[in-house]
């Protein structure tokens, strides 16, 4: 009986661990959220999978800069991003790295610009793990005469753990969408507060790029895919052949 109490406690603290870390690595974020402007690193999303089921793979996807919707302070911009960032763009290389997937390339636009990847195919995630996307992220330069002082792009990811058509998304351990909850799209997350993408933050470098006299303290800029982007980006093609959704 002493052992079988024992064997229960074990049990009982290794799921409540097991639940601790589920919230402590919650949603899908990159290893490095800010990065000074002009500068390059190797970057990763760290993800877990979706409850209690593997991972098949993920789905990545940034906003392309041409029919983004541009924020400043909050309000809408009535320019392009290029008035903030005039080099934006192809600004994520993906790693080639077995160490998760099997199977990984990145999306590209017309003009051949990076947009987002993916990454799937292999044994998978363990739901008790997590999985981090390596890849080379550079942070574009913010125009001069700008009063841009920071420049947040929000990321959308789909963490695919069962190979559906979008008309399952909603069932549980299906996929997780880290994703905007308001663009009408069926990539959308369900949430009421807009916390789905993975924030990337490009501040600007005041030594070498200072803000003009006539900016104050500056403006802090933010990136939104369009719901055109996102239905056109976010599934996975194989050879030109979509794979996901089903
Ligand atoms: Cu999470």
């Amino acid at each position: 009986m002493k052992l079988f109490g024992k064997l229960i406690t074990t049990t009982l603290s290794a799921g409540l661990l097991i639940g601790m870390s589920t919230s402590i690595y919650a949603h899908t974020r990159l290893d490095a959220s800010a990065m000074v402007e002009g500068t390059r690193v190797i970057n990763y999303l760290v993800a877990h999978s979706c409850g209690e089921n593997t991972m098949l793979g993920t789905s990545v996807v940034f906003p392309d800069g041409v029919d983004s919707t541009v924020l400043v302070d909050g309000q809408p911009h009535g320019g392009t991003l290029k008035d903030f960032l005039p080099s934006y763009g192809n600004n994520a290389q993906l790693i080639f790295n077995r160490s998760a997937f099997d199977l990984m390339d990145e999306k590209t636009d017309s003009l051949g610009n990076v947009v987002g990847f993916w990454a799937g195919g292999g044994v998978g995630v363990p739901h008790t793990l997590n999985v981090a996307t390596q890849f080379r992220l550079t942070a574009p330069t913010i125009e001069p005469t700008s009063c841009a002082k920071s420049v947040k792009l929000y990321i959308s990811i789909a963490n695919v753990c069962k190979i559906t058509g979008v008309d399952q998304f909603s069932t549980e351990g299906v996929v997780d969408l880290w994703t905007h909850n308001n663009l009408g799209t069926p990539y959308d997350r369900v949430s009421t507060t807009d916390d789905g993408p993975a924030p990337w933050t490009v501040t600007r470098d005041l030594v070498k790029n200072p803000l003009p006299e006539s900016c104050g303290a500056g403006v802090a800029v933010e990136v939104k895919p369009s719901a055109a982007q996102i239905n056109r980006d976010m599934p996975i093609k194989v050879d030109g052949t979509q794979v996901w959704p089903k």
